[in-house]
This record gives C-alpha cells, sequence and structure tokens, in this order.
C-alpha cells in the first residue's frame, strides 16, 4: 500500500516545561521507523510539530486566536482542526472547520481534519451519514486534498477507554474512502491517509493498525506516556 502510517500525538492542554522535557526525551530516546515552537526545538527532526486549531481566516484583532500564517512563520507545518472537542465545546460548526481547513491549506499548512460521530448517532445509524456530511463540508470549499489527513474519531471512544473494535473502525473508514471515490475522486479515495483516533493504547493499536483502510493513529493520553513508541511502531 502505498499510503505510508502515519501517527499523532495530541498532547490537548498538558504538559507543564518538565512534562513536555519528559515526553520529548522520551520520543527522542524511542526506536521508531505539538503544540509550540519550544517542542520544535526540543524534538529530533524527523518528528514534525501541530497546532490543534488555528483562527479561520487572516491574522487580525482576534484575541487569543492564532492565525494559519503565524503558525507557517514559526514552521509549525501541521494543524489539527475539527477535533470534537473544538466542535463541542467550542461550537465550531461544520461550516467553519471547512472554512479553517481551506484557509490552513491556501496558507502551506498540512491539515490533520477530525470527523466523528457521537453515541446518539451511532446507535440511530447515522455514523456514516455524519463523517460524510463533515468531509463533505471540507470537499466543498477545498479542491486540493495532498496536504490533507483524515482522522476518524468516535466521540463515544475519545478519553473514555472505550474503544472502537478492529471492525467498527475498519467498516467506517472503508465507506468513508467509498465516500471520497465517489464525491471526491479515486485518486484522492486511494491516497487519503484515514487515521483513527479514540481511547488509542500499546494494547490495542497492532489490531486496529492491521485493518486495510486504517492508516495510522491520532492518540491523546496515550501520547503522553511510554506507551506512543509503542503505537509509533504498530504496523512495524
Ligand atoms: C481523541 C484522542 C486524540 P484519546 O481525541 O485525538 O484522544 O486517545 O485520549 O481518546
Amino acid at each position: 500500500c502505498s499510503r505510508k502510517f502515519f501517527v499523532g500525538g495530541n498532547w490537548k492542554c498538558n504538559g507543564t516545561v518538565d512534562e513536555v522535557k519528559k515526553i520529548c526525551c522520551m520520543l527522542n530516546n524511542g526506536e521508531v521507523p505539538c503544540p509550540n515552537h519550544i517542542v520544535k526545538s526540543m524534538l529530533r527532526t524527523d518528528f514534525q510539530v501541530a497546532a490543534q486549531n488555528c483562527w479561520k481566516g487572516k491574522g487580525g484583532a482576534f484575541t487569543g486566536e492564532i492565525s494559519a500564517e503565524m503558525l507557517a512563520n514559526l514552521h509549525v507545518p501541521w494543524v489539527i482542526l475539527g477535533h470534537s472537542e473544538r466542535r463541542q465545546l467550542c461550537g465550531e460548526t461544520d461550516a467553519i472547520v471547512a472554512e479553517k481547513t481551506a484557509y490552513a491549506l491556501d496558507n502551506g499548512l498540512k491539515v490533520c481534519l477530525c470527523v466523528g460521530e457521537t453515541l446518539e448517532e451511532r446507535e440511530r445509524n447515522e455514523t456514516g451519514a455524519v463523517v460524510a456530511r463533515q468531509t463533505a463540508a471540507v470537499a466543498s470549499k477545498i479542491c486540493c486534498w495532498a496536504n490533507v489527513v483524515i482522522a476518524y474519531e468516535p466521540i463515544w471512544a475519545i478519553g473514555t477507554g472505550k474503544v472502537a473494535t478492529p471492525q467498527q473502525a475498519q467498516e467506517v473508514h472503508y465507506n468513508l474512502r467509498k465516500w471520497l471515490d465517489c464525491y471526491v475522486s479515486p485518486h484522492v479515495a486511494m491516497n487519503m491517509r484515514i487515521i483513527y483516533g479514540g481511547s488509542v493504547t500499546a494494547a490495542n493499536c497492532k489490531e486496529i493498525g492491521a485493518n486495510p483502510d486504517v492508516d495510522g493513529f491520532l492518540v491523546g493520553g496515550a501520547s503522553l506516556k511510554e506507551d506512543f513508541i509503542a503505537i509509533l511502531n504498530a504496523r512495524n
């Protein structure tokens, strides 16, 4: 398969200087094939840093925000957009996430776009429709997907210790790839890395990562621990 396995660590709103130093040390010493500039200067160059959000348009009088231009200027190559914590806690709609994605890509950033359903939506059998709706909003605003990775993160599995089964993850990833094939293009569908996020650990990563449509992980809690090295090696 031509899709290179992709693993992101999402530290969220965690980390004192000492804790960050400890995690960087663990990563730098890990045998493996961020949110800020300090992290970048501490890490081996084969790791790339991501911001966890950015402003939806050109920077300016938007107190508390960081713009795509500022990230690019700081040489932060990636930004995570549409994480369910942003959608649910900060009111980011599909349209806002799409606008942010388009603006970030236009400014040279790579985007890890998060999608995923709530427990109620899964129970109503709406998973496929929700993920398609969230992706369609972005598809209406961008035409080049080369710098996008899609993270499927079922909200009921985030930070709950309740992980999707390998079959559940594979099914959603497969259907999302089919959607891309139909509504974007066969080329984008074939090359899109669709990664899984939601309570990934060293113990469950191999089984989930062995699925043909699972191209990596976005990892929260476990990325703060030694576990992350095993997750980075899930496909090795
Ligand atoms: C989902 C994930 C990281 P966790 O948000 O993106 O977090 O691995 O803690 O469930």
